[in-house]
């Protein structure tokens, strides 16, 4: 009698009635929208929707993006996971080189120069670049060619908003993309795994798609320097190589640009790079994909989706193109 009591007086919270994973996937489902459940510790005001800080760097305040596409719902990989498993050769090859030797980067002043086929080209401030456009948050997948993904909060505006601020002329066709090389501040500089500066490219139409990001912060916050501080470019249906990090140059040119990967192994790494199951690396399957941060000895590989999941966004911009040829 006295046990049965008890528990009538026990406040019974939802997250009971509700089996916990139920509860878990139906509030991400809620934030994915734009709602908050109400009464959750998420309540507050306009950063409330993005995703929770890890308190480690500046914050970045950001809305939602309201963009097709930009907001997948899979679960976001850990910060630890994205700030320590890095590509950044600049600062060394190991996936936990860029985070153990990259706090040489001074991201502080920095400028980036836009000159090339363009009307008003010029030197942009990052305090100006900061300011340009309303920053967004966008949960992208983020696949590398070497077959692994993360799912990251990143914090930018779309490349587009700079892009028609300097006015490209006709002969626009193509985007450089230069990144920093300075000896002082970057110790893989003296490797010559590529040729620096790591320099990548888009086709204009691909560089002006909304989805492409310049990114500024992650996960609320300022990038971490291995991740590609001040400002880095996320290029989401594309091969992670794709987006530089540290940019300080964007060239407006009419041929197609020479990038690093293509420098070092063309018949490995081609200019479009595309994100596609169907087309494998000369020296391993595309097919499918590790998670990081779900990586268990038993856990199943993902299956590898055409243009990273990008397909109703962007497909369109390869309307009729063999994307075997132009991989
Ligand atoms: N400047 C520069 N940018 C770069 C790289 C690099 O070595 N140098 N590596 C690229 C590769 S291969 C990948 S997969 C992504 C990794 O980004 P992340 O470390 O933020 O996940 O950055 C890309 N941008
Ligand atoms: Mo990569």
């Amino acid at each position: 009698m006295h046990m049965l009591k008890e528990r009538g007086d026990r406040q019974i919270l939802p997250s009971e009635i509700t089996p916990q994973t139920v509860y878990r996937d139906r509030r991400r489902l809620l934030q994915g929208l734009g709602l908050a459940l109400t009464g959750t510790a998420l309540a507050g005001p306009a950063s409330a929707q993005t995703s929770a800080r890890p308190g480690k760097l500046p914050a970045l305040a950001a809305t939602r993006s309201p963009l097709p596409g930009a907001l997948t719902m899979e679960k976001t990989t850990p910060y630890n996971d994205a700030s320590t498993y890095n590509n950044f050769y600049e600062f060394g090859t190991d996936k936990a080189d860029p985070a153990r030797y990259a706090g040489t980067l001074k991201p502080r002043p920095w400028t980036v120069a836009v000159e090339g086929e363009v009307k008003k080209p010029g030197n942009y401030d990052l305090d100006a670049l900061l300011k340009l456009s309303a920053m967004e948050e966008r949960i992208y997948r983020l696949r590398c060619v070497e077959g692994w993904s993360m799912v990251i909060p990143w914090v930018g505006w779309s490349l587009a908003e700079l892009i028609k601020r300097v006015e490209p002329t006709g002969n626009a066709k193509f985007v450089q993309f230069v990144t920093l090389a300075d000896r002082a501040q970057m110790p893989g500089l003296n490797s010559s795994v590529l040729e620096w500066p790591y320099v990548e490219g888009l086709r204009i139409d691909e560089a002006m798609h909304p989805l492409t990001l310049l990114a500024f912060g992650m996960y609320g916050e300022v990038l971490p320097n291995q991740n590609g501080a001040p400002l880095r470019l996320v290029v989401p249906w594309k091969y992670g190589f794709k987006s530089g990090k540290s940019i300080v140059k964007i060239r407006f040119v009419d041929k197609q640009p020479k990038t690093s990967w293509e420098e070092a192994a063309a018949s490995e790494y081609g200019f479009y790079s595309n994100v596609n199951p169907k087309v494998d690396h000369p020296r391993w399957s595309q097919a499918t994909e590790r998670r990081i941060g779900e990586d268990g000895l038993f856990t199943k590989k993902r299956p590898t989706l055409m243009f990273n999941g990008y397909e109703a966004q962007v497909g369109q911009l390869y309307a009729g193109m063999d994307l075997k040829k132009f991989y």
